[in-house]
């Protein structure tokens, strides 16, 4: 299968990003299904009704590219391309009416023989065997759409963007993030504590893909979280790549799961001199 024209696949995928994104729209104020909850995590009838849109309007494009999204994956696993979709991407702040959420789109191609990685630099997501081609990020409250394709700039509703100039961790704003149970919090609560005297301001916001398109938009300097799961965050990695930013990833032991620190790149080394302790 020749593949398709970025650009093409781009605006498969901003059609698709806002047509989930008219839907939270017009539910945030509205009352929530709960298909399940634990303590810190709640999954909402809309979030699979979104997969939903955006699968139907993918597939119309592109029925040979595979899906693999938060609620649900189809198409052939092994096809060279794959949509990676986190339908809402900040869900219990949506649950609860709180406009900061978001839909994340990536579009991945499978690595035949892995680039072996150079220290020190990785492909956002690599670990092998795919890399990210383009990344839509869009938050349906605030109408601001993210795009970018591999070796593109990030643009924010069109206009590129770029990471900050902030090069001291005291001036810097770095965003925290607690994944969806206790060994995240376990892990993270130190590196809040050492952060907290460290930096301008720590803010948690509670949707990762927003997290990083703030920080490759220069609203963030940093963004960091342990136990994050890929549809989270490989569209808005790309992003900020795109940005000019530096996207550390680590793949952890379960599957599709990462401990991430994403910067500016300036502030890079002050903030893993802090998160290790
Ligand atoms: C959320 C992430 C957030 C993380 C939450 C949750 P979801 O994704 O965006 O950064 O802290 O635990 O994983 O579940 O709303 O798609």
């Amino acid at each position: 299968m020749s593949q398709p024209h970025p650009k093409k696949l781009l605006r498969a995928a901003v059609q698709a990003a806002r047509a989930a994104g008219q839907l939270m729209r017009k539910n945030l104020r509205a009352t929530k299904h709960i298909d399940s909850e634990v303590q810190y995590d709640i999954k909402l009838a809309l979030d699979v009704r979104c997969q939903k849109i955006i699968e139907k309007s993918l597939r119309a494009c592109y029925p040979d590219i595979s899906i693999l999204g938060e609620e649900e994956s189809t198409g052939d696993p092994d096809t060279p391309l794959r949509w990676v979709v986190d339908p809402i991407d900040g869900t219990v702040n949506f649950a609860y009416g709180i406009p900061h959420a978001c839909t994340s789109i990536a579009l991945q191609q499978r690595m035949p023989n892995p680039p072996r990685r150079r220290a020190g630099k990785s492909d956002p997501i690599s670990p092998a065997p795919y890399r990210t081609l383009l990344g839509v990020v869009y938050d349906p409250f605030a109408d601001e759409l993210w795009t970018a394709l591999r070796g593109g700039p990030a643009r924010l509703n069109g206009r590129a963007v770029h990471v900050s100039t902030r090069d001291r961790l005291d001036r810097s704003i770095v965003s925290i993030g607690f994944a969806k149970g206790p060994e995240s919090l376990a892990r993270m609560l130190p590196v809040l504590n050492r952060l907290i005297p460290r930096v301008r301001k720590i803010r948690m916001m509670g949707a990762a893909a927003l997290a990083l398109t703030y920080v490759a938009s220069g609203r963030f300097d940093g963004y960091v979280e342990s136990g994050i799961r890929l549809w989270d965050i490989a569209a808005g990695g790309l992003i900020l790549e795109c940005a000019g930013g530096d996207f550390e990833h680590e793949a952890l032991d379960n599957q599709h799961t990462y401990r991430l620190s994403a910067t500016n790149g300036l502030i890079k080394r002050q903030l893993d001199r802090v998160r290790a302790g």
